[in-house]
């Protein structure tokens, strides 16, 4: 059986491609809200109804385990799914823990959406593993949509990093935590803004592993390949306007249904 994964939007696929390169044979299902994104100022419910319906879609193409690849998401709807779905569960949190190891200085910003920002997750992984460190959480509204627009390197993208990166380097941050899956796809313009010295920590291939790993113990991972592994990819709204990006983001070769 396929694995299936979901976001909010397109940034999903950053776990997805790490999730490629560790399990190549697997076949692959992301289905994605493009029609309703952001889900980043939603309420907390809100985004669970549409979590669980998206999760059910993937499961009437049986999948064998869901990754919730979105930090939103699995903030606000990961308890429910598993207590729902027999299957592994696997979400995605900002990666406190292994930038309170990797500081230097002990200023760590964690870059994400405003829900998750404000979430009970977040502000107990920070008190659990801040310590002495000074962790900054820092809301940044309007740059998920950069990634969505496929805008990765403009002038405008630049300028909201800008604004939420500026005030962080300012204030001796050191490693910077990206806390939402689309800002993967921004990390060299954030590497760029933020200066070269400074550690961006992207917890997707951390995600990868650890389902790898989940398969393994459950004996569902895929050991031969099949014709070939494939990836297949969903969106709400209007998928024809999503395909550019996702071929940019993915391969030239793939289509949104
Ligand atoms: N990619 C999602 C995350 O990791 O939080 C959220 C994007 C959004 O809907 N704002």
């Amino acid at each position: 059986l396929p694995i299936g994964a979901l976001d909010s939007g397109l940034g999903g696929l950053s776990v997805l491609r790490e999730i490629r390169k560790a399990l190549p044979l697997e076949d692959l299902l992301f289905a994605c809200d493009c029609g309703k994104a952001p889900w980043g100022d939603r309420p907390g419910s809100w985004i669970e109804d549409r979590v669980m319906k998206i999760a059910g879609f993937l499961t009437a193409h049986r999948v064998k385990a869901i990754v919730v690849a979105c930090n939103t998401a699995t903030s606000a709807a990961i308890d429910r799914l598993r207590a729902e779905f027999p299957f592994p569960v696997i979400g995605i949190e900002p990666a406190v823990k292994p930038a309170v190891r990797m500081t230097k200085d002990g200023v760590v910003g964690v870059l994400a959406t405003t829900r998750t920002i404000t979430s009970n997750r977040l502000e107990s992984l920070i008190e659990r593993f801040a310590g002495n460190d000074r962790v900054i959480p820092v809301a940044c509204p309007g740059l998920m949509e950069q990634v969505e627009a496929g805008e990765f390197h403009t002038p405008k993208t630049r300028r909201i990093i800008e604004k939420y990166v500026g005030p962080l380097i300012d204030q001796g941050a050191d490693t910077l935590v990206l806390g939402c899956t689309h800002y993967p796809f921004l990390a060299d313009e954030i590497q760029a803004v933020a200066g070269k010295d400074v550690v961006i920590i992207d917890p997707s291939p951390a995600v990868a592993r650890f389902l790898a790993q989940r398969l393994t113990e459950e004996g569902s991972i895929r050991k031969t390949a099949g014709a070939s592994a494939i990836s297949r990819f969903w969106c709400t709204g209007n998928p024809d306007a999503r395909t550019e990006t996702l071929q940019k983001l993915w391969s030239p070769e793939v289509r949104m249904e």
